[in-house]
């Protein structure tokens, strides 16, 4: 398992300036630095090999993370929205190709954040999804991407919530680079059984993030990270562990996170830094298992 983390977890606002966190995520004990697609969209060839070469130069994994926007849902019954959809993600993963990565993940069979005051239609959004998720996936395999469809919580989607939704869909697209995505902390919300919803996901979970039930750093929460652990290593899970924590109200992040108070007490840069570093260090320890590797 490769270790990474967010980037957004610094940031307040989802525009920031990316490359600078691949040298620091090397130096707090990471492998790897997970981008916002939003980001790469607009990037130039040159902006996309810079960030290619910088990640190379210190030895990163770069993953990508996407929160489509309204008009780029593939589940749209309208079909202007669909078309403009897979033409966003074809461009995107030709991006992702150039930049030497190969996992993207998120909500990326429905947009984020739903807007919930507007009525919904699971069936019919669910079967157009799963046709242009299948077209969009195609693309990915050609790209090298693997496509990896995260599980959201009932307050953040209302397509795919749990593990067995998505291999549900996974199953209907039938597109190999097309994976399951996990999340900790949607699954906290959503799963009977964090453990067996890993062990469910099986070969198919392509992405995983951790993240604590308040979504501070794993180990600083309650969750049971032993027991991921060995899930994951019992499904022989060899991809990438990215955590994605916020613990910072404010800006767009706090905004569509939905952070309402502070729950870094008041943390300055040095100690975001520190507890990031710790947090990849304790879970490198309790993802060996018993025997540690040895
Ligand atoms: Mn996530």
């Amino acid at each position: 398992m490769k270790f990474g983390i967010y980037f957004a977890y610094w940031e307040r606002e989802w525009n920031a300036d990316q490359a600078k966190y691949i040298a620091k995520v090397k130096r707090l004990g990471f492998d790897g630095l997970e981008l916002s697609c939003a980001l790469l969209k607009n990037a130039s060839d040159r902006e996309l090999d810079e960030l290619r070469r910088a990640a190379e130069a210190e030895g990163v994994t770069l993953t990508a993370g996407y929160g489509p926007a309204a008009e780029e849902d593939l589940a749209s019954s309208d079909p202007a929205v669909t078309r403009h959809a897979v033409a966003v993600y074809t461009d995107l993963l030709k991006k992702l190709e150039r930049l030497n990565i190969h996992t993207i993940g998120g909500g990326i069979y429905s947009y984020w954040p739903v807007d919930f005051s507007r009525p919904l239609d699971k069936a019919g959004d669910w079967a157009r999804s799963v046709e242009n998720v299948r077209k969009v996936g195609r693309i990915a395999g050609e790209c090298g991407v693997n496509y990896c469809l995260e599980c959201l919580n009932r307050f953040e989607g209302y397509l795919i919530n749990t593990c067995a939704e998505c291999r549900a869909f996974v199953e209907e697209v039938d597109v190999p680079a097309v994976k399951i995505m996990l999340d900790t902390f949607h699954m906290n919300i959503e799963e009977d059984d964090m453990t067996a919803a890993i062990r469910l996901a099986g070969d198919r979970l392509g992405h995983f993030h951790v993240g604590e039930n308040n979504r501070r750093v794993p180990g600083k929460g309650g969750l049971p990270w032993y027991a991921v652990g060995e899930a994951l290593r019992s499904i022989g899970y060899n991809g990438n562990v990215v955590m994605e924590p916020f613990v910072r109200p404010g800006g767009g992040v706090g905004r569509d996170i939905r952070i309402w108070r502070d729950l870094s007490a008041g943390a300055d840069e040095a100690v975001l830094d520190a507890d990031a570093r710790g947090s990849v260090e304790f879970l490198r320890f309790v993802f060996s298992g018993p025997t540690g590797g040895r």
